[in-house]
C-alpha cells in the first residue's frame, strides 16, 4: 500500500520513501502481517485496470522486432496510471491572530501532528492586507469581508503546509464547522472558540485550494520535503 502512495504522482517524493516502502514489505515478511497479504492488497487495488499490461508500455512477451515495429519502448512502468488511487494532497492551515494571541499555537499544531500528517512548511508571519485579500478573494462580496481582512491582519499568524493522503478533508474535520458554536466537541473550533469572527484557525476547503494557498503563502524554498521515520507505522 505504501508503495502506491509513494507513486502518488507527487514529483517531490524521494527515493528514500521507496526504500522505506520496500523495508516495510521485508518487515511484514517476518512479522504477523504476511507478505502475501500485502501482495493481495496491491493486486486488489490494481485490479481496477483491465490487465497488468496496462501498467506497462507493452507486454514483456512481445518480441523485440514486434516492439520496434509498433514503435513502443519495452516495459516502462507508467506510475501515473495508479496515481489517482491514493493521491498525496497538500493543505494550507493557518493559526489566525486570535489563536496566536491566546497561546493556542502548540495545541493546534499538535492536533495535526498527532493525527499523522506531515508538516512541510511553518512560519510566524505578519500578513499584509493585499495577501489577506487575495487569500479570501472568493468572499470579496460578503458584508463581513472588510472585518475579516482587518482580523487576519491584526497580528501575526502561523502559516503551515501539511501533506498526506486525504489531508484536506481530514483537516477540515479536525477544525470543525465555521461557527464554533456549531462545531462538534473534539474539533479545534468546537473545543477552543465561541464566535465565527474569532474561529482561531483556517483550513483549505479543496485539494485545488490547498495547492493554491500553499503556493500563495510559501515560496518553494520555504517548504521542506522529508520522510518522517514514523511513516511505516502510519500506513501499511
Ligand atoms: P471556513 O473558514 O470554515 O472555511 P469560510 O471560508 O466560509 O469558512 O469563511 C472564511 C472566514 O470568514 C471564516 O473562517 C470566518 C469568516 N466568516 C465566514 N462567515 C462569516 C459570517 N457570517 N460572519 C462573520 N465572519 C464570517
Ligand atoms: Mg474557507
Amino acid at each position: 500500500m505504501e508503495a502506491l502512495a509513494v507513486f502518488g504522482g507527487n514529483p517531490r517524493v524521494s527515493t528514500s520513501s521507496l526504500q522505506s516502502a520496500s523495508a516495510t514489505s521485508k518487515r511484514s515478511w517476518s512479522g504477523s502481517l504476511s507478505y502475501t497479504h500485502n501482495l493481495t492488497l496491491r493486486t486488489r487495488h490494481l485490479s481496477a485496470f483491465h490487465g497488468s499490461s496496462s501498467l506497462f508500455s507493452c507486454s514483456p512477451t512481445l518480441s523485440h522486432a514486434k516492439r520496434r515495429a509498433r514503435k513502443i519502448r519495452p516495459n516502462i512502468f507508467l506510475p501515473h496510471l495508479i496515481a489517482s488511487m491514493e493521491d498525496v494532497e497538500e493543505t494550507y492551515i493557518m493559526v489566525k491572530p486570535d489563536g496566536v494571541q491566546r497561546g493556542l499555537v502548540g495545541e493546534i499544531i499538535s492536533r495535526f501532528e498527532k493525527k499523522g500528517f506531515k508538516l512541510t512548511g511553518l512560519k510566524l508571519f505578519q500578513c499584509p492586507k493585499e495577501l489577506a485579500e487575495e487569500h479570501y478573494k472568493d468572499l470579496q462580496a460578503k458584508p463581513f469581508f472588510p472585518k475579516l481582512i482587518q482580523y487576519i491582519t491584526s497580528g501575526p499568524v502561523v502559516c503551515m503546509a501539511w501533506e498526506g493522503v486525504g489531508v484536506v478533508a481530514s483537516a477540515r474535520k479536525l477544525i470543525g464547522a465555521t461557527n464554533p458554536l456549531q462545531a462538534e466537541p473534539g474539533t479545534i473550533r468546537g473545543d477552543l472558540a465561541v464566535q465565527t469572527g474569532r474561529n482561531v484557525v483556517h483550513g483549505s476547503d479543496s485539494p485545488e485550494n490547498g495547492k493554491r494557498e500553499v503556493a500563495l503563502w510559501f515560496k518553494e524554498g520555504d517548504l521542506c520535503h522529508w520522510t518522517p521515520v514514523q511513516q511505516p507505522w502510519l500506513r501499511e
